[in-house]
């Protein structure tokens, strides 16, 4: 039995001191004198991490002797968000700690701040993963998280002379103590080359694939922390190397070059991750990451099935595997390689097992983000998989014929290859094919698949479909990011809550409470303070925490409209410059998010904003009535800062092309009033929260496809509204531009002439859902009620929710709970 030191595990305050002080001295190397602040950040880090390896190292005893049914969550991204802050939560050790710290005479808010954040991950998509690993650790389910460890994660965005600038994210330049390598599960990833059939012993035909080349893939472990329980599960994520007999051959031959560049190919594949959430781009570089993430993950669960001595014959029953999007939907051809060629299962037999295994969520229905693949590329990288493809295609469309007899059309629309010009290979359709069950991400939103992107399926095999309304954790966005809430609700009504959301109702029985409504008030002022402060400090505007904080963070994307909160805002500015003496309710308005480099309109957008700021917070008639400001370098660690001090979360995409967003959620469980259209999870936000608490605008998805239908003409909005029509002009006429008439050009243009986000169609309901915004905020008692409202009925947006349903509907699986100590 190994004695563990209390330097090591010890939580009272002078054991956390001692504890730090010897990491400082011994893991650091620095004496306090000559610490920096990182020095003093990765000290505080390895005493953290000291205190999550009993955790980790029980829950994977408790799992290997109970040969644990295990979720498997394989996704292309993980927005983990910073670390420290989290586990010191979900540890229990947040308070200890900050004292054991301050009382070292070090500013534990200032280590805090100081962590960076590993930003594998684009926004939503891999947000949810993360929100979601928090929870299946709380509810003490099993689960490995399967990524890529990205060198270089989203890019990090500046913003010069208005325009979007990249630059490259350098997350692990100063080292990661959230992690440990794992070189001993290396696993071979092999790629290219061709395939062979062969006779094995007993004389029967089986393929065999000749790959070309190979990577090694290195795991890469991360803790995941449950909320006060003893379970500490892994995120794996896969880092890519050379094979070292690869360079060795041409090391002997002579060829330096051809040994270096071989090294420089293969650690290429996990260098970067595709900053693009909008259009697939049909790189090959991409479908590399996508084949090496899963086949090291698939390998990854045989070999941890083999070491646990489970017949292959049961891997459904050993492990849950849920594809994120498509982005892992090779998963379906992989498992069946890994099972028919090198497991030697029947094929019948290997496709039951991989129809159990896996399951499918999709994110989007936008028609330009469904991903496919070039024929040719395809089989030049996966050559044995294009031919399990084509198996599993003929066999299921003999499958189709049968079931809907003569409907040619029909068979050409789910077949797994796109032959109606270019040969494709349709990701979703094998993501379908593939899994037992198939979900959405909002009820809304689950509908449409239904109804659209997955009508066939649906029609074909309506029992694998449900929906899975999102969620995202209290832990991070409450309790970590809002503690001055938190204590609030947690004088009032105990800390239940903090696991069991819908406890929040609770807080209802307080809106008539004025000392209660009083405190909510204060809290959220000294919030948007701390928030003007920083804006003043990164900004040099003055913005009033008497104005609404009407706030607008997420990507750029002409779907979520950004364009359509400045025709708003101009609004605003045509009726002051008309009548500098009218009465407005105050307002700040704040953007943050990047857009995908390659999406000029995206960028241009961003461009525009900087555009009115400029214009507008240094015009005398406005008196700094209204203000607005990009906040630049938008991420989860910045967004911590910005849900608790928002009035007014603005969700106001075209009705039907926002699968569910979580940001949404995000602001209105921390108390601020949503603008927003019929889309995604809104519909269920305002269901709960009430009508009558939610600022509803706009066409619906079934109007705006009727609008569609009958022919729109964004032209005759124009004409028939003046007030639109001077917003437009004004920006056409290079008002905001210095006089340029042609820099803003691109997206008049496209709203004259196509319009295909219908902005037009809801300006007039925005603008005056916005006037009815702002009359509220002016009766601060009823708005300060409605926010209680709002907050205290989030409950079902916890991902505790959502990951409770995963288990219950698709996984099957059950909490296994950690035994306390070895
Ligand atoms: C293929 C490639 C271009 C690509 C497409 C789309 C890469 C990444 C994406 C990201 C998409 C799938 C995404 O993030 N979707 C978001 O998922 C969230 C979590 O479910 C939703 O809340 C959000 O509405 C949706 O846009």
């Amino acid at each position: 039995l190994v004695r563990v030191e209390a330097d090591r595990t010890g939580t009272t305050i002078d054991n956390l001191k001692r504890a730090f002080l010897e990491n400082l001295y011994y893991v650091q190397g620095k004496p306090p004198a000559l610490a920096t602040l990182n020095d003093y950040y990765m000290a505080l880090a390895h005493t953290v991490r000291d205190r999550i390896m009993q955790r980790w190292n029980n829950s994977a005893i408790t799992y290997t002797e109970n040969q644990s049914r295990t979720v498997c969550y394989l996704s292309a991204e993980f927005l983990m968000g910073p670390h420290l802050g989290n586990n010191l939560i979900n540890l229990g050790l947040y308070e200890p700690m900050k004292q054991a710290i301050d009382e070292l005479g070090i500013n534990f808010d200032e280590l805090i701040e100081e962590e960076g954040e590993p930003g594998l991950g684009n926004g939503g998509l891999g947000r949810l993963a993360a929100c979601y690993l928090d929870s299946l650790a709380a509810l003490e389910i099993p689960t490995m998280g399967y990524g890529i460890r990205y060198e270089f994660g989203i890019f990090k965005q500046d913003i010069r002379d208005g325009w979007q600038v990249e630059i490259t994210d350098k997350w692990l330049r100063n080292g990661n103590p959230w992690e440990l390598a794992r070189p001993e599960w290396t696993v071979s990833i092999p790629f290219g080359g061709h395939t062979e059939s062969y006779r094995n012993s007993q004389g029967v035909y089986r393929a065999r694939w000749v790959p070309a080349w190979e990577v090694k893939g290195v795991p890469y472990d991360t803790p995941t922390l449950g909320y006060k329980v003893n379970t500490a599960n892994t995120l794996r994520l896969w880092k890519a190397e050379a094979p070292e007999s690869f360079d060795f051959q041409a090391f002997n031959t002579g060829d330096y070059y051809g040994a270096v560049n071989a090294k420089v190919v293969s650690e290429n594949i996990t260098k970067v991750l595709y900053p693009n959430d909008d259009e697939i781009q049909g790189k090959v570089l991409r479908l590399q990451q996508q084949f090496f993430f899963v086949s090291c993950s698939l390998q990854d669960m045989i070999r941890i099935m083999k070491g646990q001595k489970i017949p292959m014959e049961r891997f459904h029953e050993k492990f849950a595997v849920q594809l994120n999007d498509t982005h892992p939907a090779i998963a379906v051809a992989e498992l069946m390689r890994l099972l028919v060629d090198q497991e030697f299962l029947g094929w019948d037999e290997a496709w039951a097992i991989t129809q159990n295994t896996l399951a499918y969520t999709n994110h989007t229905l936008l028609p330009e983000a469904l991903e496919r693949w070039q024929i040719d590329l395809f089989r030049d990288l996966l050559p044995r998989h294009l031919e399990i493809i084509y198996e599993i295609n003929q066999r299921f469309m003999d499958d189709v014929r049968v079931k809907f007899i003569d409907d040619d059309a029909r068979l050409a629309r789910m077949s797994l290859i796109d032959e109606s010009g270019e040969r494709y290979v349709r990701m979703a359709n094998l993501a379908c094919v593939g899994s037992h069950a198939i979900n959405g991400v909002a009820a809304l939103h689950s509908e449409l698949l239904k109804q659209t992107v997955l009508k066939d399926f649906y029609e074909y095999s309506p029992e694998k479909f449900s929906n899975k309304t999102n969620g995202v954790t209290p832990r991070r966005f409450m309790v970590l990011s809002n503690p001055r809430l938190t204590q609030l609700i947690t004088d009032r009504i105990g800390s239940g809550w903090i696991t069991d959301l819908e406890q929040l109702r609770q807080l209802e029985q307080f809106i008539d409470d004025p000392a209660f409504c009083q405190q909510w008030r204060s809290i959220k002022q000294a919030i948007k303070q701390d928030l003007a402060d920083s804006i003043q400090k990164d900004y040099g505007v003055d913005v009033s925490i008497d104005s609404i904080f009407d706030i607008q963070v997420k990507r750029i994307h002409e779907y979520k409209r950004q364009h359509l909160n400045l025709l708003h805002i101009i609004t605003l500015y045509n009726r002051i410059k008309a009548n500098p003496n009218i009465d407005i309710t105050p307002r700040t308005f704040l953007f943050g998010g990047k857009a995908a480099p390659g999406y000029f309109m995206a960028k241009l957008m961003i461009k525009l904003v900087s555009a009115v700021s400029e214009v507008i917070n240094r015009d005398p008639d406005v008196r700094g009535r209204i203000k607005v400001v990009f906040l630049k370098n938008y991420n989860v660690k910045f967004a911590q800062h910005v849900y608790p001090a928002a009035d007014l979360s603005e969700q106001i995409s075209t009705a039907g092309k926002e699968a569910s967003g979580t940001g949404n959620m995000k602001f209105a469980m921390n108390g601020a009033l949503t603008i927003g259209t019929l889309d995604g999870a809104n519909v269920e936000i305002m269901e709960q929260a009430g009508e009558e608490n939610f600022f509803l605008f706009g066409l619906t998805a079934e109007e705006v496809r009727e609008r569609k239908a009958r022919g729109y003409d964004p032209k005759a909005y124009y004409n028939a509204n003046p007030n639109l029509q001077l917003v437009i002009d004004r920006i056409a006429s290079g008002f905001f531009s210095h006089g340029d008439k042609t820099l803003f050009q691109p997206i008049v243009d496209n709203l004259m002439q196509s319009d295909p986000y219908l902005l037009f169609a809801d300006y007039q309901s925005y603008v005056e859902c916005q006037d009815r915004v702002a009359e509220a905020y002016r009766d601060q008692d009823k708005w300060t009620r409605m926010s209680i409202l709002n907050a205290a009925r989030m409950g079902m947006f916890s991902s505790d929710r959502s990951i409770q349903e995963y288990c219950d509907d698709i996984w099957n699986v059950k909490p296994v709970t950690v035994k306390e100590t070895e």
